[in-house]
């Protein structure tokens, strides 16, 4: 990867390396220019002398010409900012080397080699995190996509496959834990003070799974034995004052473990099985064979300090990098236009994972809800890509929502058509059939096709078609027949003016109002642009309910009305389309509101229909918690936005406001008594108990919005009682908002309770950036010179700005200073930290489908980071392609 690099100046301050910085037009990458690579690489031998400031590595490479490629007698090894020390082919130093560009081209006229290059890096200047870097005194790795050519020459692509060795030497003092890939070898203490270990993995890796870790660390150690018996240590190691908030995330490792055996036939493979937290980290985790790193946010968990959310949030992600060991690890992706194979399906196992361990509905809920609220507009922008791309200037800008999220649903769909039985059929076959190998989306589909008795010639679309089909649905009922005509239209998309139909597996149900049952499920496909599907014997006009669980990432447009959502709002018996019908009566609500097409009494009828359903949801005792804290979510503002053309988040926040504040008075007395009977429910973490929590700061919510004062109160009350950081959290997320002293009273208790605690205090960070206080902006201002800031961490950065970001009221503010402010940061973390810098650009593509005088603001910004000049390649993709 050619991810900037930062050096010195002689005075001190970071400048990019030239050969990092944009190219005039940086090459782009076409998934059909694939090659394989020249030369096999069957083992690597590694050996690091390790320091924070300098760290010497000597690889030795055994080479041998690919038999299924091009002859070549060059070897071409991807480097980063490195520069060879010294190159030995066979035993011989050699000087026929040169460089091209970053990479190191070796010539070789035989048909195999040893080779053995010397480099030197410094880990203590690494801070775009990518390659070998120094955390907080530690030294820890990170490879994908393109981070080993920071630490080494290789030919650094996932279809090229090693076993890897290495032995590594460092101040035992310094460095008391030595970590790699696979099983551990032989150890030792030196006379000066050093030591060094060796680590063996026996399983061929692409070299974007390679880890090591050196640092003073403790370890949460456990067991599992697996299914045919055998017993694989686990270790999670973090520093020491974590290791009491290690329990949940060990929990969720062993779960994982049990569940992939029980649900996949998928068992582990190597003696032991180690995580460890990291600080300083670009993303979550990352699933390096047998040494997973982790973000800390995905590892440390306590009542006291993480919400039922983080709890979540690390049971998740433990899962989805334990998936890995099979689905990426064993079976790993041919080139990084393949990289839905390995992300799409290991979310979707994650999330499989999820709603077994939890509620099904509501995981299924909150997974549409970031769908929709972080794919859909995604998929509607200009950075719109399939879920296998075609080409791109830099990879790391394709860790996207829609190569995760809608690639998990896309597999999903199959598992639908297929069934639960015939899908596992199909991933057994494609795990048996390319174990060991470096394979493609293709390959997946195709042993889904074999192994599920599946036809998906047509449904590969999906793997090819940017962009939200939209499926219209209108219902014609006559005599006794019912028939439904549907329709879709995939929409264009940057570089796809012209779409094809796609195969949409639609789950529906017909409900009978009168007794509000249907008669049973039916699953249909809508593989045309239109189609029409009768159903008789339906005296009276059936409700329908469609995309039941929904079975397809699409959006549903339908003439449904009021009447028929609030029908369903109570009735259906798939909580998913309650949900969704309850949403549905709110959205319709506020688009027309926000349209400016209904009068006062028009207002007043659609407040009452919404207040009405959620009164009934209110008193619905058949319902959980955790369904009804869902049911009570009102829709996102970004996904209100969505659902517009030319949206005017100025008019949709005092409307959706509005709203919340018209139901929090009239359900005033309903939502203090529901907030009190939630409050008697002791601290657990069963559902029951957070549910409880869920509908308690839910109820805040609302009376936030109807009676400030009262709210505050009880704001302060729910803090100062709370016994865990959800309550806590939610109270301050509410008193933040508001314009009381409470607000500043606890805002400081809790900043001083926790400051030493550096995740709860990016939370504290996120709390005051996320709020819907008027004077969000200058806080965030105010925030970004305190003490804690800085920009060299990625938790930090995202914990202020992120949520800045993504909180529509104060980002799109209508002067443009929210805009100002994100692209001032994107430039000045740019130099320092391009992956993430570039993560920022994506919200200012909203600038098409936004109202013209931000849109013109927003324009403007991407503007201006453009004409900056030197900017790395992650931003300069981002920023070009949202100009369009
Ligand atoms: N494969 C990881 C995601 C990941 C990608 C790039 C990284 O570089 C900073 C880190 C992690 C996953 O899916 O969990
Ligand atoms: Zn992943």
């Amino acid at each position: 990867m050619d991810i900037a690099r930062t050096v010195s100046n002689p005075d001190g301050t970071p400048e990019m390396a030239d050969a990092a910085r944009t190219p005039a037009e940086p090459t782009v990458i076409k998934r059909e220019d694939y090659r394989p690579f020249g030369w096999l690489i069957p083992e690597i031998a590694l050996d690091f002398q390790l320091g924070l400031e300098k760290t010497r590595v000597s690889a030795k490479l055994t080479v041998q010409r690919n038999a299924k490629a091009d002859r070549t007698d060059m070897l071409r090894l991807n480097g980063d900012g490195l520069t060879p020390l010294e190159v030995v082919v066979d035993g011989e130093v050699v000087n026929s080397w040169s460089m091209d560009g970053e990479d190191l081209m070796v010539p070789l006229v035989s048909d195999s080699h040893l080779v053995e290059i010397v480099t030197e890096i410094d880990p203590s200047s690494n801070t775009q995190l990518m390659g070998l870097y120094a955390s907080n005194g530690m030294l820890c790795t990170q490879c994908e996509a393109e981070g080993f050519r920071r630490i080494t020459f290789f030919p650094d692509r996932p279809d090229v496959l090693s076993t890897y060795r290495v032995r590594m030497t460092g101040p035992k003092d310094q460095f008391p834990v030595l970590l790699s890939n696979g099983n551990p070898g032989a150890s030792g203490e030196n006379d000066d003070g050093t030591h060094w270990a060796e680590w063996h993995d026996p399983w061929p890796k692409p070299s974007y799974l390679f880890a090591l870790v050196a640092g003073d660390l403790v370890a949460n150690t456990d067991t599992f034995t697996t299914m045919s018996g055998r017993e694989v240590t686990l270790n999670i190691y973090v520093r020491e004052g974590d290791l009491e908030r290690t329990g949940h995330a060990m929990e969720s490792l062993k779960k994982s473990m049990q569940w992939d055996e029980e649900v996949f036939g998928r068992e582990y493979d190597l003696d032991i099985f180690n995580i460890v937290a990291v600080s300083d980290f670009n993303m979550g985790a990352m699933e390096n064979k047998g040494l997973n790193v982790f973000n800390t946010k995905y590892v440390l968990a306590d009542p006291d300090t993480a919400t039922d959310g983080d709890f979540d949030g690390v049971e998740g992600v433990i899962a989805h990098e334990y998936f890995h060991n099979w689905s990426g690890n064993r079976v790993t992706c041919r080139d990084w236009f393949q990289l839905s194979l390995k992300e799409g399906f290991t979310v979707l196992r994650d999330q499989l994972f999820s709603q077994d361990m939890g509620s099904e509905p509501v995981k299924r809920i909150e997974d549409v809800r970031v769908l929709r609220g972080i794919q859909f507009p995604e998929d509607s922008g200009p950075l719109a890509h399939p879920i296998r791309p075609d080409s791109y200037r830099e990879i790391s800008n394709f860790y996207t929502a829609t190569v995760y999220n809608k690639g998990a649903e896309v597999i999903r769909m199959m598992r639908t058509m297929a069934g639960e039985e015939a899908f596992r059929k199909g991933c057994d076959l494609y795990f048996e059939r390319h174990d060991g190998e470096a394979a493609t989306c293709e390959d997946f589909v195709k042993a889904i096709e074999d192994g599920a008795g599946l036809d998906l010639t047509q449904f590969r679309r999906w793997y090819s078609q940017a962009g939200t089909p939209q499926v219209s649905v209108r219902m014609e009922h006559d005599g006794d027949a019912v028939t439904l005509h549907l329709k879709q239209e995939v929409p264009s998309t940057p570089g796809q003016p012209d779409k094809q139909p796609m195969p949409i597996p639609l789950k529906l149900a017909l409900f009978d109002k009168a007794n509000g049952s249907h008669r049973g499920e039916e699953l249909v496909v809508l593989d045309k642009e239109e189609a029409s599907v009768t159903f008789t014997d339906f005296a009276d006009k059936p409700v329908l309910s469609l995309n039941r669980g929904f079975t397809a990432p699409v959006s549903i447009r339908q003439e449904v009305s009021g009447e028929d959502l609030v029908f369903l709002a109570a009735h259906d018996d798939d909580p998913f389309a309650r949900y969704e019908a309850m949403q549905e009566l709110v959205v319709t609500h506020l688009k027309q509101a926000c349209a400016g097409e209904l009068d006062d009494d028009a207002r007043d009828a659609g407040r009452k229909a919404i207040g009405d359903a959620l009164a009934a949801v209110l008193a619905d005792d058949t319902l959980d918690d955790l369904m009804r804290g869902e049911l009570l979510i009102l829709p996102t503002q970004t996904y209100l936005m969505e659902q517009m053309e030319a949206a005017d988040p100025g008019v949709i926040h005092a409307e959706r406001q509005g709203l919340r504040g018209w139901l929090g008075k009239q359900l005033e007395a309903d939502f203090i008594a529901l907030h009190g009977r939630a409050s008697d429910m002791p601290y657990s973490l069963d559902a029951e108990a957070r549910g409880a929590r869920k509908v308690k700061t839910q109820a805040l919510i609302y009376l936030a919005e109807a009676n400030p004062a009262l709210a505050s109160k009880m704001g302060a009350g729910q803090y100062d009682a709370a016994d865990n950081m959800t309550d806590r959290q939610g109270a301050l997320m509410v008193l933040a908002g508001l314009q009381t002293p409470e607000r500043t009273h606890k805002l400081l208790d809790y900043y001083n309770r926790y400051k030493d605690n550096a995740l709860v205090v990016d939370k504290w960070f996120a709390i005051q950036a996320q709020s819907l206080h008027p004077h969000a902006i200058e806080h965030v201002k105010a925030l970004a010179d305190h003490p804690q800031f800085t920009l060299k961490n990625p938790n930090r950065v995202r914990s202020l700005y992120m949520a800045f970001a993504a909180n529509p009221h104060a980002f799109h503010a209508a002067d443009g200073e929210g805009y100002r402010m994100i692209a001032d940061l994107i430039l000045e973390l740019d130099p320092i930290n391009p992956q993430t810098a570039a993560r920022f650009v994506s919200p200012f593509g909203r600038w098409r489908r936004i109202e013209s005088g931000r849109s013109a603001l927003m324009r403007e910004q991407l503007e201006r980071i453009a004409a900056a000049g030197n900017l790395s390649r992650d931003t300069h993709e981002q920023v070009i392609r949202s100009l369009g």
